[in-house]
């Protein structure tokens, strides 16, 4: 069941090297690399080895560097850019040409009949030449294009039996998670390959998309560290993995080293120059920060009452947030008791109550809280406490 067989590709090295903000050196280029092997990745997607001199050596040099993950590089649908890919010793091919009206007409101005032969073109050349790598072949624009036109591109590539995979992109973001279901569950009733997903988030569903791409019976899906890309990018690689673990925690237990997905997002945070979005999955700042009183008290309980994903299993703490006017006594008592204090229920209820009311008047910190209970600790009175500070 796809739900439980899926692989990422991850295309930071490729859509990422589409993101606006994005320039890396081959240096750069190696860490992200070491470090996607490292996680789990299943493969690791590059630019065309056509963009530019060095994006031919760095792929040379990325595809022979002995990783466990498989290196792809991605083309466009020509014979020419597919020898230059052979030349560089991936592991596997990406093509793709686009089949929306808007793209055929403003892009490649080819017609579906002569992209299908020019796929058979590409796609037996390639297998011709190298039986073992892994072939893709990707209509660009697929939730675009009309629909007769893609099953028919799809069955006559499938059909040629060269084919590892076939591809869908939600190349402008625009598809919903039913349509993502509809088509990939047609598709996979009528080819025999594997199928991918690549899908864009202008319009925020890249994740239920991917998600909904598995679930429709795809096998591969594409992402990448932070989500980087053209525009605003594309399904991001921890958004999708904390898909994924809600779904099957062990599994993606298994299947990746979550404690180093902290590294990747900082590592392209730096590399790019922008923050990790306070609000990012699994490591944005507040992710694992609890704040109202119920939640806290439940979660001083058991994490899971408001947790569905563990801050432990990706090295992350939780951080239950008290000097605010919702907080509640658990969580005040608990703080006590981190700080060695001993202060009874009475005394902890009377506290809270007091750091409600001076929250509704002024922005608290921790360190005021924690200093309001030392002293009340002490023995110094609340009006004292009040006057005082
Ligand atoms: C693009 C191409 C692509 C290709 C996706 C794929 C897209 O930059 O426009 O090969 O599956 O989004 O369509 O990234
Ligand atoms: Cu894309």
């Amino acid at each position: 069941m796809p739900l439980d067989q899926f692989s990422i590709i991850e295309s930071t090295l490729r859509e990422g090297e589409q993101f606006a903000a994005a320039n890396f050196t081959t240096e750069q280029k190696i860490r992200i690399a070491d470090a996607s092997d490292e996680f789990g990745v299943e493969y690791i997607e590059l630019t065309s080895p056509l963009a530019s001199p060095k994006s031919y050596e760095d792929a040379c040099l990325i595809a022979n560097r002995g990783l466990k993950t498989k290196i792809l590089t991605h083309i466009r649908c020509h014979k020419e850019d597919a020898k230059r890919a052979l030349d560089t010793g991936v592991h596997g091919i990406d093509t793709v040409i686009g089949t929306s009206s808007i793209l055929r007409k403003f892009s490649h101005g080819k017609d579906i009949g002569q992209i299908i032969d020019l796929a058979y073109d590409v796609l037996t050349y390639i297998r011709s030449q190298r039986p073992e790598i892994e072939l893709r072949f990707s209509t660009e624009d697929s939730f675009r294009s009309n629909e007769a036109d893609l099953f028919r591109v799809y069955l006559a590539v499938d059909n040629l039996g060269v084919v590892n995979r076939v591809g869908i992109a939600d190349t402008v973001g625009v598809a919903t998670p039913m349509q993502v279901y509809r088509l990939v569950s047609t598709l996979r009733r009528m080819v025999q390959c594997d199928i991918e997903f690549h899908g864009h988030n202008d319009s925020g569903c890249a994740i239920a998309n991917s998600y909904s791409a598995l679930d429709g019976g795809a096998t591969h899906i594409d992402t990448s560290i932070l989500g980087i890309g053209e525009r605003n990018g594309i399904t991001p690689l921890g958004g999708f993995i904390a898909r994924m673990y809600t779904v099957n925690r062990e599994l993606v237990r298994s299947k990746y080293k979550l404690p180093l997905l902290r590294n990747l997002d900082t590592m392209i945070a730096e590399m790019t120059g922008v923050d990790i979005p306070f609000n990012n999955y699994i490591t944005g700042v507040v992710a694992f920060t609890h704040k109202a009183g119920i939640h806290a008290k439940a979660i001083l309980n058991n994490p899971e009452t408001y947790e569905a994903l563990d801050p432990h299993d990706f090295g992350m703490t939780r951080y239950i947030s008290i000097a605010h006017k919702l907080t509640g006594w658990n969580a005040i008592k608990d703080r006590a008791e981190q700080l060695g204090l001993d202060l009874s229920e009475p005394q902890i209820k009377e506290i809270t109550g007091y750091v409600k009311a001076l929250a509704d008047d002024k922005r608290l910190m921790l360190d005021d809280v924690d200093d309001i209970l030392r002293r009340f600790a002490m023995g110094e009175s609340l009006e004292h406490v009040l006057g005082g500070t």
